[in-house]
């Protein structure tokens, strides 16, 4: 039996699936299975969703039929969490739809929640009734039922799709996807390598097992396609190669994303692909909840921090609401608190880098399936960091097209800051007296 993903992985994304039976249940009967289109190369670069797939199609009739199944899923955030979460097609995000301007579309939307469900097509351009707002635009669509959304795209650019029913919980449990929209007429300037990914936030408490919904404020995972740092893969590119990354934001707080070594070109939005006097330059960009923004810039050699510039969102599970240690002598006070709490390390009176430290060494170990704060080893250390974080590797041997991990960058030499002393005492830095 092949697994859909490993279908995937020789069909390559925005792929053509043919010969697909009719589907169970279908109410159109003109869908009747049909010759199979013949494959088709997409015509477009197809986006490269981190950590994540593309849904292939079948083409029926000059439609493209996609199905989506909104179901609980079994979601690993990274070695160490996993999480009973809520998606589509068996994971989280749901895959991304890929289609070009132009094309007409049916997403059949399946529900194997226990609870009802609909689909809204964010920033889409497309009849009232498609808009998929349950109770305003559509029923519902109960447990068991499939519904049919169908519409022509009259546009193009990086947007969204996520349910319009009982939205806080379906949110919070993970039920989001990216639909992207390729130009029926190329791309102004050539894109040689395109990510896409989904901002958003879970208060996986430490020692559960399901997200709650009920958080407003205080999360305690930050993930890029529902997958924390440093499970979230390595973004490569060629020395010199024009890179797109779309990122879109369906989570419950804005996020500054930073990408080292460059200023990159917002080029567009879930408002579309921005005429290009309308771009600008930025080395951060706010992506605000529910908006997307497309970053283009030329790929310079090195190893670059790609992430969100909230400081706690770049970090896994965490206590919030702790007494602060930083300057605290805390000599003595092992050995008291772990008489009620067997275990109990002091430790942050210089900071909290030497959590990762003890983590890893052992020393510690925090709830059940309950990450780290702080993890991830760079070539010079621990990077203690989690969350919103990868890592743009830019080579200048990088095969086009390749996309496996090149390992660290080799700077060249003399490239690198290094110590200069040993000294605390070293030189006479100006400094002021307050
Ligand atoms: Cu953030």
């Amino acid at each position: 039996m092949t697994s859909r993903r490993e279908f995937l992985s020789y069909t390559g994304a925005g792929a053509v699936l043919v010969a697909a039976g009719p589907v169970k249940g279908q109410v159109n009967a003109s869908e009747a299975p049909r010759a199979p289109a013949p494959q088709q190369s997409p015509g477009y670069l197809p986006t490269r969703t981190l950590n994540g797939w593309t849904l292939p199609y079948t083409l029926k009739n000059g439609v493209k039929e996609f199905h989506l199944v909104a179901e609980e899923v079994e979601h690993e955030f990274a070695p160490g969490t996993t999480a009973k979460c809520w998606g589509y097609n068996g994971t989280t995000p749901g895959p991304t739809i890929e289609a070009v301007e132009g094309d007409r579309v049916r997403i059949l939307v399946s529900n194997r929640l226990g609870e009802h469900t609909s689909i809204h097509w964010h920033g889409i351009l497309l009849p009232s009734g498609m808009d998929g707002v349950a109770g305003l635009n559509q029923p519902a669509i109960r447990p068991g039922e499939t519904f049919a959304y169908e519409f022509t795209l009259r546009q193009h650019g990086s947007h969204m799709y996520h349910p319009h029913a009982d939205e806080m919980v379906q949110l919070a449990t993970g039920m989001m996807g990216l639909f992207i929209i390729h130009p029926k007429d190329g791309e102004p300037h050539r894109i040689d390598r395109d990510y896409s990914l989904l901002l958003h936030n879970w208060a996986m408490h430490p020692g559960t097992y399901r997200p709650d919904p009920s958080i407003m404020v205080d999360f305690d995972l930050w993930t890029f396609n529902s997958k924390v740092f440093p499970a979230i893969e390595s973004m490569v590119a060629r020395t010199g190669e024009r890179v797109r990354i779309r990122v879109g934001n369906l989570s419950m707080w804005n996020h500054p994303i930073h990408l080292h070594g460059v200023q990159f070109w917002v080029t567009g939005s879930d408002g579309g692909r921005w005429p290009e006097q309308q771009w600008r330059t930025e080395s951060v960009e706010i992506v605000g909840v529910g908006q997307t923004r497309d970053l283009e810039f030329i790929a310079v050699p090195g190893d670059w921090a790609f992430h969100c510039h909230m400081s706690h969102h770049t970090m896994n599970a965490m206590g919030h609401g702790v007494p602060n240690p930083i300057g605290v002598d805390q000599s003595g006070i092992d050995e008291k608190v772990r008489k009620f709490l067997p275990g109990y390390m002091a430790m942050g009176k210089h900071g909290m880098a030497e959590h990762q430290e003890h983590t890893e060494s052992g020393h510690i170990s925090g709830p059940a399936n309950t990450l780290p704060m702080m993890m991830g080893t760079g070539p010079y250390g621990n990077l203690e960091m989690g969350g919103m974080f990868t890592v743009l590797k830019v080579r200048d041997e990088q095969p086009p097209g390749d996309y496996r991990d090149p390992g660290w960058y080799q700077p060249p030499a003399g490239s690198v800051a290094a110590r200069v002393s040993t000294d605390p005492e070293f030189g006479s830095p100006i400094r002021r007296k307050s």
